[in-house]
């Protein structure tokens, strides 16, 4: 059995990506950006949004700056849509399929943003001094979810929502522990996220409004990014109960957890397709990071990013409709 020391660097170690998030939130200031997009028309010449149907976003180094890119599901169709020199990551699609929300650092620290799914219009919604990270869209599209360290002096985070063009941002957590990547449920009525509330990160839900949160996985492992079906009854995460990073599923009330990718790589980021019968997610085994897709019971694993850079955090379109 681990100790708690040993646990904790496994927790530590797994959850790299997102400290360095975290870290950002620590006031660190960034140079006003240099050159910023300056040779970029976000103008109307791509044309009115288009709703993208069966499409994956996902955040590529292949430009060696990170974009947000689209692919189909067969990783065919393959385009930069942000195309600007600063870090764009941690997209996720409007439920009509025609807009991205979508994280960037152009101004000078993570904030959110929004762009037609062509990469047109782009605009910061957010406005925050402080970061702002893992967007997700609510399936009525009028609310964006999100966690942010605004509020805290010790500058660990909480969950908010705000109005989909950035208005009224709310604290839904109000807790003093780490809150962190809020996934809404199809329905609308609760929200899942990761909490560090009971010492080891686990996935909770918690009402819409922030009301009645519980922990649906209760294990002293390391449980993290979580996604709803389309049918709201399993919730996909990323667990590393296994000792190394896995696909699970668990019925929406915590029940029956199992580990679907049942592989010797890190595996992590799932998203659903619409029809529920598939997931894509984010796998190292190939020697960095890549988009896998598989079907929802963990058959069929292929890759189809395919690029020696890193390929990561997909999001399928649209989750809902
Ligand atoms: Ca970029
Ligand atoms: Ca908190
Ligand atoms: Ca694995
Ligand atoms: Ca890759």
């Amino acid at each position: 059995m681990p100790t708690m020391a040993i646990r904790l660097r496994n927790a530590m170690l797994s959850l790299t990506a997102l400290a360095a998030l975290i870290s950002a939130c620590g006031g660190d200031a960034v140079d006003a950006m240099v050159g910023d997009g300056a040779a970029v028309d976000d103008g109307d010449e791509l044309g009115p949004p288009a709703a993208m149907k069966d499409m994956i976003a996902f955040r590529s180094e292949r430009d060696d700056n990170a974009e947000i890119y689209i692919m189909d599901a067969e990783g065919g169709n393959r385009r930069n849509i942000s195309n600007r020199p600063d870090e764009d990551e941690l997209p996720d699609w409007s439920p009509d399929g025609k807009s991205i929300v979508f994280v960037s650092g152009r101004d000078g620290i993570s904030q959110i943003y929004m762009m037609n799914a062509n990469g047109g219009n782009q605009r910061n919604i957010s406005n925050s001094l402080h970061g702002d990270y893992t967007p997700s869209w609510s399936p009525d599209g009028r609310s964006i979810a999100f966690f942010s360290c605004r509020d805290r002096a010790d500058w660990t985070s909480d969950i908010y929502v705000m109005d989909a063009d950035g208005k009224n941002p709310r604290n839904l957590t109000n807790h003093a522990n780490e809150d962190w990547e809020p996934a809404w449920s199809p329905n609308g009525k609760s929200i899942a996220f990761q909490s560090w509330r009971d010492g080891h990160p686990g996935i909770y839900v918690m009402d819409s409004d922030g009301a009645n949160p519980r922990n649906l996985t209760n294990n002293f492992e390391v449980d993290y990014a979580p996604a709803w079906s389309p049918d709201g009854a399993t919730i996909a995460f990323t667990s590393n109960r296994n000792d190394n990073a896995e696909i699970y599923v668990m019925d929406a009330d915590g029940a029956n957890p199992r580990n679907i990718t049942n592989h010797p790589g890190g595996d992590s980021s799932p998203t659903w397709s619409p029809d529920g019968k598939s997931m894509a997610f984010t796998s190292r085994r190939d020697g960095n990071k890549e988009i896998y897709v598989m079907d929802a019971d963990g058959a069929n694993q292929r890759n189809i990013s395919n690029h020696r850079r890193d390929d990561s955090q997909p999001a399928w379109s649209p989750a809902f409709r």
